[in-house]
């Protein structure tokens, strides 16, 4: 099934367009959502934002969804024995007055099985779901991040196990 998938996928990757890179969807700001360029072998790729809740009522970001890749997931990392890894969650708490940010080595979407490469300069859609907001689409740029958007330089091997592939 996965194969065909593969076949059938289209180029959804469209040329990053110059505009305002912030979206309202309900009491949520998303701000910025991003990605970082991965080598074409990359099977797995992150995306990153930052969400603030505008509203008097806690929210939570419960879904993402993307054609960018086969399946997308919200995860965190967690240090254990030392060794930085990635585990999945079941929602993002978007708690008025303190924003949420997804960054490298912290919360990030998740994306699994990628459909196309993550190239420097393209952008592609990513659609969010909340618990209280509900469901907006927003795109989410690929570039190699400065120092503002929190970039780090450090390899993360995805630790979930998976048959296949
Ligand atoms: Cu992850």
């Amino acid at each position: 099934m996965n194969r065909v998938l593969i076949l059938l996928a289209a180029t959804f990757a469209i040329a990053a367009p110059a505009l305002a890179h912030d979206y309202m969807q309900g009491d949520i700001h998303i701000m910025k959502p991003w990605s970082r360029p991965l080598p074409p072998v990359s099977a797995n790729g992150a995306a990153y934002m930052t969400l603030v809740n505008k509203g008097n009522t806690p929210d939570k970001l419960v879904s993402v969804s993307t054609p960018m890749a086969m399946k997308a997931e919200l995860h965190t990392h967690t240090m254990e024995g030392g060794m930085m890894k990635m585990r999945r969650v079941e929602a993002i708490e978007i708690v008025p007055g303190k924003p949420s940010v997804l960054k490298p080595g912290g919360h990030h979407v998740m994306m699994m099985g990628l459909k196309e490469p993550l190239v420097e300069g393209k952008s592609y859609p990513l659609t969010l779901t909340f618990e209280r907001a509900g469901t907006v689409e927003g795109t989410v740029r690929i570039f190699e991040p400065g120092e503002s958007e929190g970039g780090m330089k450090h390899d993360m091997k995805h630790e979930e196990k998976k048959e296949g592939g």
